[in-house]
């Protein structure tokens, strides 16, 4: 008889397999591989809530090697998520809960998407971080207090214990599943880099080492001593266990727990398509349904007689003890909470609004006079770094750093601390020279909750962390991506360091929203904005040349930054052209106006620093700010031209870079690549005639 480990375990294979089969696609080799493994953390360790998979203090699981989702499916269904069996029968179907792979917010119980290999291993590691933050703020140890009993009946006084209760409200682990390719992607080597420097203990990985990508064996491609480099890391590494031994993958899990300082990757040997008397073992089984044929043998082999989709009732009954366990650990925690409540109102507070992602009240307050003093000209980075310092004070969340640029990209909230080895509690993040991970920490940390997170680094190396940003869109988090240096007015670095496709390529990325603020007051605006922004990412770019400061007296006020573009200034008759700059280049633009003026062309300048929050206004706005019969249109933007004939029309003139930059001091580059008020005089000259 086979046990009930054995029937779960099985139960687990085949919803996935037959999921799997019914779809005609997906990838049923790691989900029969890692099933025991899956099933001891979920049946002996995960604590998890069924039904509530948001409560704070549940342990976080994550599939990183996403491809195995039919897995992940199968799980949530059997401990009795909102996940029904017809959903599973779904699998992969146009407007189903279970997609190809793993989304946020479209399944209950999935923590993060998963499938881009190592995207889940790293925002693991911001999750940890996140984690470790906010119990270095809110978590208060038991102590221990003595003092002397006053009034001994005779002889010495005896010490009294005083015992002051703890309170653990962040206390949870963040668990994952990962593959070999997970391993094999560079960003895992950054992630587990910081997180065995961090010492994050409560971070527990389990490494599906099957020796099987889709090429074949790990051979050809993937040879290292994956314990040796995690240990080099300062990870605990357990294993190799074999990941069909139940008890020993429960030891490593508990061991793991036990080693309070070091993250854990327990490396799990199993056997790929563990059960297909053909296929196990086999690189072909990774990525393709089993076949009719192959699946009756694999129901022989493994003694499962059940019609596919069909789970025993006990195998479920066992399965869903879950719920009954997840609604007491969320009671006691609940319980806790409303203790520590009573112990600490302010911080219960606190913590709870920021769990939630709520603003405290006032949070902008002051945030448009800041700069009304500002008589010198100022980098945009530099302003950005006054307004977060402004605002970090009153928002507590805001979490984040660089890539070891903070002090290029202004990036440091001053009196708030460093997060490390020190202080956990402190709200400067030092990623390294990690963009690639830097971007799936920030990620990591805004779907834990509790952290408003911000990443920062040089707009050209924005290349680097593109899945991230992507990721944080698609999930819809309220992630601030920095990039600064923004153009090829970083003049001396030169063309390696200057952006030209960046910006079109961060424009590019569904609901995320770009921003180029062209001055200090309009920075402002753009950080509101991020702040306001809780379905999805904004990215600042901002310069790296001192800018000067749009005289709001005069002009129009920065607000006009929320609509995404604005008119900011008229000639006093009739406009004969629109000229439309973002950044830097709106001053060109104003200068430009100014030159016309006097050549009896009539400009109006826009500042559109963002196209996105544009296109979102209606119609009668944008024809407002760009009328339509008004068809002598300029651009100019220090970056490549395409995509500006949406705004100029095939009749407008783009002024931009389209060719690599230059290495030489910021005025001459402009000079030389034509981002000069006399090039946009000339262009303009093309398109209108002066009225005489
Ligand atoms: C960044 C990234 N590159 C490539 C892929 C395509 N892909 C999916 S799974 C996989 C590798 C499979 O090997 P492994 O991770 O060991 O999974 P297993 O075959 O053992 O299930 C690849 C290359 C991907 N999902 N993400
Ligand atoms: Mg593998």
């Amino acid at each position: 008889m086979p046990t009930t480990d054995q029937l779960c375990i099985n139960a687990i294979r085949f919803l996935a397999v037959d999921a799997i089969q019914k779809a005609d696609s997906g990838h049923p080799g790691a989900p029969m591989g890692m099933a025991p493994v899956a099933y001891v953390l979920w049946d002996r360790f995960l604590k998890h809530n069924p039904a509530d998979p948001n409560w704070p203090d549940r342990d976080r699981f994550i599939l990183s090697a996403g491809h195995a989702s039919a897995m992940l499916y199968a799980l949530l269904h059997l401990t009795g998520y909102d996940l029904s069996i017809e959903e599973l029968k779904r699998f992969r179907q146009w407007q189903s809960k279970t997609p190809g792979h793993p989304e946020y917010g479209l399944t209950p119980g999935v923590e993060m998407t998963t499938g881009p290999l190592g995207q889940g291993f790293s925002s693991g590691v911001g999750m940890a971080i996140a984690a470790k933050l906010l119990a270095g703020h809110y978590n208060r140890p038991a102590r221990k207090t003595t003092d002397h009993d006053p009034s001994p009946d005779r002889g010495v006084p005896l010490p009294r214990v005083h015992e002051q209760p703890g309170y653990e409200i962040i206390g949870h682990y963040i668990y994952a599943i990962v593959s070999d390719g997970d391993l094999m992607e560079g960003i895992s080597s950054e992630a587990a880099s910081i997180a065995g420097t961090l010492k994050l203990g409560k971070l527990i990985y389990l490494y599906d080492d099957n020796d099987i990508s889709i090429e074949g064996h790990t051979d050809i491609t993937f040879t290292e001593d994956v314990k040796k480099r995690f240990e080099a890391y300062h990870w605990h590494v357990a294993g190799p266990v074999d990941g069909a031994d139940l008890e020993a993958v429960d030891r490593a899990i508990r061991e793991a727990q036990a080693e309070t300082e070091r993250p854990s990757l327990i490396i799990c040997r199993t056997v790929i398509g563990c059960g297909s008397p053909n296929k196990a073992g086999t690189a072909g089984v990774h990525g393709e349904p089993l076949g009719e044929k192959e699946i009756c043998l694999t129901r022989e082999n493994l003694a499962w007689a059940h019609e596919p989709f069909q789970v025993p009732p006990d195998v479920l009954a066992h399965f869903r003890q879950a719920r009954e366990r997840g609604k007491r650990w969320q009671q006691v925690w609940e319980n806790k909470l409303a203790s520590y409540r009573q112990a600490y109102p302010k911080e219960a507070e606190q913590l709870t609004a920021e769990l939630e992602g709520s603003l405290p009240e006032g949070w902008d307050e002051g945030l448009d006079g800041l700069f009304a003093k500002q008589s010198k000209p100022i980098a945009t980075r530099a302003a950005g770094g006054e307004v977060l310092n402004a605002l970090a004070p009153r928002i507590h969340a805001l979490t984040g750093g660089s890539a070891d640029l903070a002090p290029s990209t202004k990036t440091l909230m001053k009196n708030r601390g460093d997060f490390g080895l020190k202080d956990y509690s402190g709200h400067n993040l030092h990623f390294g020279v990690r963009e690639h991970a830097m971007g799936a920490i920030a990620n990591g940390m805004a779907l834990h909750r509790g952290i408003i997170p911000y990443a920062s680094t040089f707009l050209v190396f924005y290349d680097y962390m593109r899945a991230p940003v992507r990721l944080a869109a698609f999930m819809g988090l309220r992630v601030i991506f920095i990039f600064t240096h923004d153009s090829v007015g970083v003049g001396e670095d030169g063309p390696t360091h200057q952006p030209i496709e960046q910006l079109l390529g961060l424009r590019a990325v569904p609901n995320l929203v770009t921003l180029r603020p062209a001055d200090a007051t309009e920075t402002a605006e753009a950080w509101r904005v991020a702040l306001r922004r809780t379905s999805g990412p904004t990215a600042f770019v901002l310069s790296r040349q001192n800018l000067p400061v749009l005289d709001r007296k005069v002009l129009p006020s920065a607000g006009g930054v929320q609509k995404g573009g604005y008119v900011l200034w008229e000639a006093s008759s009739a406009s004969d052209v629109i000229i439309i700059g973002t950044g830097s280049e709106v001053h060109i633009a104003m200068e430009a106006a100014e030159l016309l003026e006097k050549k009896g062309i009539a400009a109006r300048v826009v500042s559109m620093p963002s196209w996105e929050l544009f296109d979102a206004q209606p119609a009668e706005y944008r024809n407002a700010v760009l009328p339509p019969s008004l068809k002598a249109r300029i651009s100019i933007e220090a970056g490549t031209t395409i995509g500006w004939e949406r705004y100029i029309g095939l009749d407008g003139i783009a002024i931009g870079v389209n060719r690599f930059g230059a290495s030489a001091p910021q005025k001459v580059v402009y000079e030389k690549l034509g981002l000069t008020a006399e090039h946009v005089v000339e262009a303009a000259l093309k398109l209108a005639s002066p009225r005489v």
